[in-house]
């Protein structure tokens, strides 16, 4: 194994790849596929269920064979056995990575520190499965002795985007008869919004978070139980039927008022954007039911062990990884996006902005050098086929390459009418427009004016990959997102940085924290910022009518 001391651009692999590039910088997708009648079939791979059609990338078998050399020659697959065996790769933080351990079968071990943690991560599993089933089946009452009607999910940033994705995305397997919220910002109208038209007596909240100690969590965890105990004739005690917590700080959640009893325990060694899958998922659990939360993990497991064993030309994650490497640092791509052919998949993009960005937006090595490349794109995108009628014409004929990610599936969640087929006609032929184009000749061929067959011209050349799984279900839904998970992992080996560190959130924070008493004080308070927060501090005084210094 090669230990990474040399820089990224200067390894040989990488220059290999660099004088790839030269050669391929210009080659046109048409041209490929024209002189290769095996491209579309050839370039693909198909793992657990879940079918990667690559072909439409700006590659050939050659550059495959680079970025899979690069991966070896960084030592990509003992950096896959440092994260699944325990090493403290998260190295900012000195912990351990394990979200793979939280869909480990029981059969397995996971032995970290001398302990298995498989059997912990079980016990928990178990235990949220006997709180949702008591509230699923009505035997967990309310303070009242009423039914659990409402679930109103506290958290934010990987205590929140995860569970609204995983509900929005299985609502049609969930339990119609509990209604579902999600509350996240400090903005007072999310909590308003979510609760006005609930009754007190038939809301459970979940208080999600890792730390229990996040402004925006805290704030709207009193503001609930303000709204219960207002409710309930200020009876403190309704505060044990009504109110759980999902922490790794048990001394935290009993000072907030709840019963440990009515905790569930996660781990350090679980990042908050990497926890959808364990207790930050009981609101899925509660939507879903048990069974269908073990049939989502086993979905992850599935991903994670095809991405251990699998060689790399073959292994779903690292070539989407190695992919992105590719456009990102070659073709000087600034995003991807990621357009899921499906409904009920609308929240998936927002998701893996958390996972992508907040993993790989990082500046320095590992070792805090400044970094040698750009590092993690950005990520965006949005359901199609809406997304067609809105930002596609910048992908299609604007001016920035914007690689894309297009998810479909073989088999609706709702078969009605001709739906499906043309929700997936439309994600073939977006694909198919953007690699192949539309010439000056064929556009001139139609008739088109002279004036206007600039404007109607795809130049073409756009890459895609197309991710084709059977049908949307808790198990496909736990494969894409392990898919996205060790891509980001991938990406950030190439790179050399901390993948599971988030020091860029932090100073915000503080300064927030700093701010906060200068917007309260009854008295003007003394500003020492730059003038243009000491004079935005000053105007946000007067509107709230509140003294500012003369
Ligand atoms: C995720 C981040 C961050 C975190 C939130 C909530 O990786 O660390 O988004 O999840 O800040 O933190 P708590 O769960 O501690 O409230």
């Amino acid at each position: 194994m090669s230990v990474q001391l040399e820089s990224l651009t200067s390894r040989s692999s990488w220059q290999d790849l660099a004088q790839h590039y030269d050669g391929m910088r210009d080659i046109q997708l048409r041209d490929l596929f024209a002189k290769d009648a095996d491209r579309g079939t050839r370039l693909t791979a198909e793992a657990c269920g879940i079918f990667l059609d690559f072909s439409k990338n700006r590659i050939t078998d050659e550059t495959l064979q680079l970025l899979v050399a690069l991966a070896e020659d960084i030592g990509l697959r003992d950096k896959i056995e440092d994260m699944f065996t325990g090493k403290r790769i998260n190295v900012t933080e000195d912990r351990s990575v394990l979200h793979i351990a939280l869909r480990t079968p029981k059969t397995e071990s996971i032995v970290v520190d001398g302990e298995d943690i498989v059997p912990q991560v079980h016990a928990v599993l178990d235990r949220m499965a006997t709180f949702c089933n008591q509230v699923r089946d009505g035997l967990w009452r309310g303070h009242t002795g009423k039914r659990i009607r409402n679930v109103v999910n506290i958290g934010i940033g990987g205590s929140d985007l995860g569970p609204v994705m995983a509900y929005e995305a299985l609502r049609s397997y969930s339990e119609r008869d509990l209604t579902f919220r999600f509350v996240s910002n400090v903005d007072g109208t999310d909590f308003v919004e979510a609760t006005h038209d609930l009754n007190a007596e038939e809301t459970l909240f979940i208080v999600a978070s890792k730390t229990f100690s996040t402004l925006e969590t805290m704030t709207n965890a009193g503001s609930a139980r303000n709204w219960l105990l207002s409710q309930l004739g200020d009876d403190k005690t309704a505060v044990a039927k009504h109110f759980v917590a999902v922490s790794t700080h048990a001394n935290r959640v009993s000072e907030f008022g709840i019963d440990t009893n009515n905790m569930f325990e996660f781990w350090d060694w679980v990042g908050g954007r990497y926890s959808m899958d364990s207790a930050i998922g009981l609101s899925t659990m509660l939507a879903i039911g048990p069974d269908r939360f073990g049939e989502m993990l086993a979905g992850f497991h599935e991903i994670d062990s095809h991405f251990r064993t699998a060689p790399f030309d073959r292994n779903l994650p690292a070539i989407l990884g190695l992919l992105t490497v590719w456009y990102t640092n070659f073709f000087n791509a600034q995003s991807i996006a990621v357009l899921p052919y499906e409904q009920y998949l609308k929240r998936f993009p927002a998701y893996l902005q958390q996972l992508t960005m907040e993993s790989n937006g990082k500046q320095v090595t590992l070792e805090g050098h400044p970094v040698d490349t750009d590092t993690g794109p950005i990520y965006w995108g949005e359901p199609g086929t809406n997304g067609q009628h809105s930002f596609y014409q910048l992908i299609h004929q604007g001016t920035h390459l914007i690689p894309c990610d297009f998810i479909a599936f073989g088999k609706p969640v709702h078969a009605i009418g001709r739906h499906h087929d043309m929700l997936a006609s439309n994600v073939f032929a977006q694909a198919e427009a953007l690699a192949f184009g539309k010439t000056t000749e064929e556009v001139e061929a139609e008739g088109t004016e002279d004036w206007l067959v600039p404007h109607r011209v795809f130049n073409g050349n756009r890459p895609s990959n197309t991710l084709l799984a059977e049908q949307l279900n808790p198990s496909t839904l736990g494969k894409l997102i392990a898919l996205y998970e060790h891509s980001v992992y991938t990406q950030g080996v190439i790179w050399n940085i901390d993948s599971f560190d988030q020091w860029g959130v932090e100073l915000g924070k503080v300064l927030a924290n700093r701010i906060i008493p200068e917007l309260e004080s009854q008295d003007p308070p003394p500003l020492d910022h730059d003038s243009s927060t000491n004079n935005l501090i000053n105007k946000y005084r007067s509107m709230r009518g509140r003294s500012v210094q003369g």
